[in-house]
């Protein structure tokens, strides 16, 4: 349906005409930065290209005082000394003859962006403005933002298109505490921001940014702040705060809009932040978001001052938000203490609103801890637990994240501010955009769907000798129709290993389902994967020599009881309800995929799955935010064309359809999400909420924590 892309050349106009350390880093140049950037990259060109326009006095008047507009249109015909003056009575401020124009073409784009968004015109869409927006308020200027651009776009979205929920994400390194304060009471806006914080010694300073500010009045809950204490926040910080944060309370409010203030001062080597995301964690960052309000996701421009930094980044939500797959992240997935007290906190002070955190809430308060503390490395296989535990401290490849992990055992784990490499920032990432559109590549018969043109039904197949090869020691795939599938399935493999192909779908007999998976398997780690993450929906037992080397992470969603049989092997039943299949994505799914990194991400939906496409395409738009994209859905045949037609137009980037409103999670959901937690906690750094009392946990759980980052900088 199409990006949009909100700009206006003027919007380069606005500039410090006097010596303000502060304020200089609010330039012209952030702007056409980004632009160029995303021109070389061929990005600007595959957007709808839409020329802003002024914001009109009513607009202001949506969040502004009539004074205050005012005031700023008087700015117009100020010399530049009345312009300091007047600057000066406001907190990190510069007016400049040409600021009310420019700060009206900022909030114009956001309206026009959410016009396009909602009048279908476009799916989603970006504005690139300045000034930006979010730390003005009702009567005043603060922080170079002049007018509050997302907060006018929300008014506007209620106003005049009858939107009820409204969800702001700002991802910006600085509190936005003037949509905080506009929003404060009204719930039908869920503001949530994360930013430095320091223990309130980091700009604004304001004891309102911290987690305990969570709304007032019929607000309450409605105002998420998630403060961060240190600085060098990465890639597996921020995930974690939208996998065990946002994402929870975003699935259970059921936005019809997401607006992001989409401020890159939170990457890496930004002045301001003195942050360590990657630009690729805004594609994953956006890529998250894409999955709420059926994919109506409206950026805008806030921070960012660290040009180069800045335009890769826009290139990376650019390019997730026209449907290109995430590249993959790079650096350890572990989040650091700090960042998981900050969740924590924010966690414990929204519980009281949100039923998503109530049920996950922590063991011991909510289940009374009928689930016995032992030692989840005890609980293994004692054959297997040489081989699994000692991840983090072995010198083997075997480690979760498939590289030797650092050998810096203990030391504090402190952050300091660690300037941004820039060979990090020259680096091509490791996974090239695709330079055509993802293809899906289709082998189930019977898809008379209108498909997208860009899905291909694939005609070709693997060589008969080769396939029966593989089959040979399956008997379930000694039928001829198994081997036709199996034939299909293995040259649809060969394409996306080699690049050709970026996702497809494969259907198979379902008497073959799981003799086909194990083939596939196989079939993927000798043909190029280092790391093959397979989730197994239903009945599928794992196959039976499914080695424990760290190469292959299998997780049967469907199974009997929960259990961990090693920390590769991964087995729960399924969820009832709405609410349990969303945490246990949430909560089990994307934390160990994250933590996992894989390079190719298998999906069999196999017998008794029992999902409902919605739930099913939800679960695929989640996995391919892996592997670079790279994923195989494998369907029963008899499946019907609705469940493949969803799954191919979410496998080539579409939205997948919001869920409605979710119902809570059932207390054996619950549960056995717990018990799997406690198990792999100690390995998956990525499923932890909390912090781990270490004694309490496990003996061996220390050693497993220390060496990641000690004496790294984090
Ligand atoms: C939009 C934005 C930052 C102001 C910092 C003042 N403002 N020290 O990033
Ligand atoms: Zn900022």
């Amino acid at each position: 349906m199409g990006t949009a892309l909100v700009y206006h050349e003027d919007m380069t106009a606005t500039r410090l005409l006097w010596d303000d350390p502060e304020c200089e880093i609010e330039r012209p140049e952030r702007l056409t930065a980004a632009l160029d950037r995303l021109r070389q990259r061929g990005l600007e060109q595959r957007c709808l290209r839409l020329s802003a326009r002024e914001a009109s006095k009513e607009e202001l008047g949506l969040v502004h005082s009539p004074e205050y507009v005012s005031l700023v249109r008087k700015t117009q015909v100020l010399g530049e000394e009345e312009l300091q003056v007047l600057s000066g009575q406001f907190d990190a401020i510069y007016f400049h003859p040409s600021t009310f124009h420019c700060a009206r073409l900022a909030a114009g784009a956001g309206l026009q962006l959410v016009d396009a968004v909602l009048t279908g015109a476009v799916q989603n869409g970006l504005a690139l403005v300045r000034p930006p927006g979010h730390h003005s308020q009702r009567a005043a200027a603060n922080g170079f933002c002049v007018f509050n651009n997302v907060a006018i776009a929300a008014a506007y979205a209620k106003q005049k298109h009858g939107l009820h929920r409204i969800l702001i994400v700002d991802w910006d390194v600085h509190h936005g505490q003037g949509i905080q304060y506009l929003f404060e009471d009204d719930p039908s806006v869920l503001y949530f921001s994360w930013h430095r914080y320091e223990h309130g010694r980091f700009w604004p300073f304001l004891r309102e940014s911290d987690a305990d500010a969570v709304g007032r009045g019929q607000g309450l809950g409605f105002t998420v702040n998630l403060p961060w204490n240190q600085v060098g926040m990465g890639n597996a910080d921020y995930v974690a705060a939208f996998l065990h944060l946002l994402l929870p309370l975003a699935f259970e409010f059921d936005p019809e809009l997401v607006l992001v203030s989409a401020g890159f001062d939170s990457a890496i080597g930004d002045p301001e932040g003195q942050m360590q995301a990657t630009p690729e964690c805004f594609a994953h960052l956006t890529h998250l978001l894409q999955v709420l309000a059926g994919g109506r996701v409206c950026a805008m421009l806030e921070g960012g001052y660290h040009l180069e930094s800045l335009a890769e980044s826009v290139c990376m939500t650019v390019q997730t938000l026209l449907g290109d797959p995430a590249p993959p992240l790079s650096g350890l997935m572990v989040p650091c203490q700090s960042a998981l007290e900050s969740i924590q906190s924010a966690r414990a002070a929204q519980a009281p609103y949100w039923k998503s955190l109530q049920l996950q809430g922590q063991c011991g308060q909510v289940l009374g801890c009928r689930i016995p503390p032992q030692a989840p490395c005890s609980g293994y296989d004692s054959e297997l637990s040489l081989d699994v535990t000692p991840v983090p401290t072995s010198p083997s490849t075997h480690s979760p994240e498939g590289r030797p992990p650092p050998l810096l055992p203990g030391g504090p784990m402190c952050k300091a501010a660690v300037p941004a490499p820039s060979s990090l920032l020259d680096q091509p990432c490791l996974c090239p955009a695709p330079s055509v559109r993802t293809t899906v590549a289709l082998t189930a018969p019977d898809i008379t769907l209108v498909l997208p043109p860009d899905v291909i039904q694939q005609e070709g197949s693997a060589l008969r000798e080769e396939t029966e090869a593989w089959a040979r020691p399956h008997e379930s795939l000694a039928r001829e129709e198994a081997l036709t599938a199996l034939g299909k399935l293995l040259y649809l493999l060969d394409g996306m290993l080699d690049g050709q192909v970026n996702s497809g779908i494969a259907a198979t007999p379902a008497s073959a389902a799981a003799a086909t998976l194990d083939v596939a398997i196989q079939r993927g780690l000798s043909h190029g994967a280092q790391r093959l993450l397979c989730v197994a929906l239903g009945q599928l037992d794992r196959p039976p020599d499914l080695a424990h080397d760290g190469r292959t992470l299998w997780l049967n969603i469907g199974g009997k009881e929960a259990a961990a049989l090693s920390m590769f092997h991964v087995s729960t039943p399924l969820p009832v309800m709405t609410g349990g299949f969303l945490s246990c994505i949430l909560g089990l799914v994307l934390p160990l995929a994250y933590g996992f990194q894989p390079d190719l991400v298998l999906v069999a939906l196999g017998p008794g799955h029992g999902l409902q496409g919605p739930h099913a395409a939800l679960l695929a738009a989640m996995l391919r935010g892996l592997a670079g994209g790279r994923v195989l859905a494998l369907l029963e045949e008899d499946s019907t064309p609705q469940l493949a037609g969803i799954l191919a137009r979410v496998l080539r980037g579409e939205a997948p359809p919001s869920l409605g409103p979710s119902s809570v999670a059932s207390p054996e959901d619950v549960q056995a999400l717990m018990y799997l937690r406690g198990q792999l906690e100690p390995q998956w750094k990525m499923l932890q909420v909390r912090l781990i009392a270490e004694a309490w946990l496990c003996p061996g759980a220390r050693l497993c924590r220390r060496g990641r980052w000690g004496g790294q900088g984090k």
